[in-house]
């Protein structure tokens, strides 16, 4: 049997996963975008339909969540992040634009702040197909982010638009005392159990263990 990084364990099939379970999925608009704004000379729509332009690529990974659990063996189908980056962000940098954060947000306001050093990994991709089939409104539909290097709250579902930034974004951080305690961790290596950003992974995996049952009541629905 493969390791997994450290603190996780396997379930069965893929669990619909998040804090986001009371809600619905949001329907997927008939036109899908994904719009690119912030620190750009001209901000954009890039159509879905449009990704048909770059090439195509499939990764088999395992999708860690942050409370503990690990999908293995998934495999996804959409575009590399990097040539998505290269095609439709890098042209609209004026010279000399460094970019320190991108934020990605999916149609039901959920966001994520990742370094470019970890958006731009090979292994990173706008998937559009989980396990040969679509995605469903449980897994992201139309199209969501895959970085599975990373825990799960970075790979954002139904994405919706991509914000540079030249510096942290602190206005998408929540400012209760909770969202700060449980902050995310700016990297979320999985491999390096950067499970939030103020408290160290490891103290904070028998907390996770304790909740087990009701997290995972809360927080994980159906499989597919
Ligand atoms: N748009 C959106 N993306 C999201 C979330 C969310 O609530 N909304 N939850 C995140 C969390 S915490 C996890 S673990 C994964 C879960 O992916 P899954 O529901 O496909 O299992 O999605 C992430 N992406
Ligand atoms: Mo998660």
């Amino acid at each position: 049997m493969r390791t997994l990084p450290p603190g996780q364990r396997r379930v069965d099939g893929f669990p619909r996963f998040g804090t986001h379970l009371h809600r619905p999925p949001p329907a997927v608009p008939e036109d899908p975008v994904i719009a690119v704004d912030g620190a750009l000379r001209t901000s954009s729509e890039v159509r879905l339909a449009e990704l048909s332009r770059l090439p195509r690529s499939e990764i088999v990974a395992d999708f860690h969540c942050v409370a503990g659990w690990t999908a293995t063996d998934l495999r996804w189908e959409g575009v590399r992040f990097a040539d998505f980056y290269r095609r439709f962000v890098e042209p609209a940098l004026a010279p000399g634009t460094t970019v320190t954060h991108l934020v990605f947000e999916g149609l039901d306001g959920v966001v994520s702040v990742v370094e470019p050093r970890d958006a731009l990994a090979e292994d990173v991709l706008l998937a559009d197909t989980l396990n040969g089939r679509p995605l469903d409104g449980d897994h992201g539909a139309p199209i969501r982010l895959v970085s599975p290097a990373q825990y799960g709250y970075v790979n954002i579902k139904h994405l919706r638009g991509i914000e540079v930034c030249t510096e942290l974004p602190t206005h998408r951080i929540g400012a209760g005392v909770l969202d700060r305690l449980m902050e995310a961790h700016p990297r979320a290596r999985v491999w390096h159990e950067e499970r939030h950003g103020r408290v160290s992974g490891r103290l904070i995996r028998p907390f996770y263990r304790a909740f087990i049952r009701p997290i995972r009541y809360l927080c994980a629905k159906g499989g597919q």
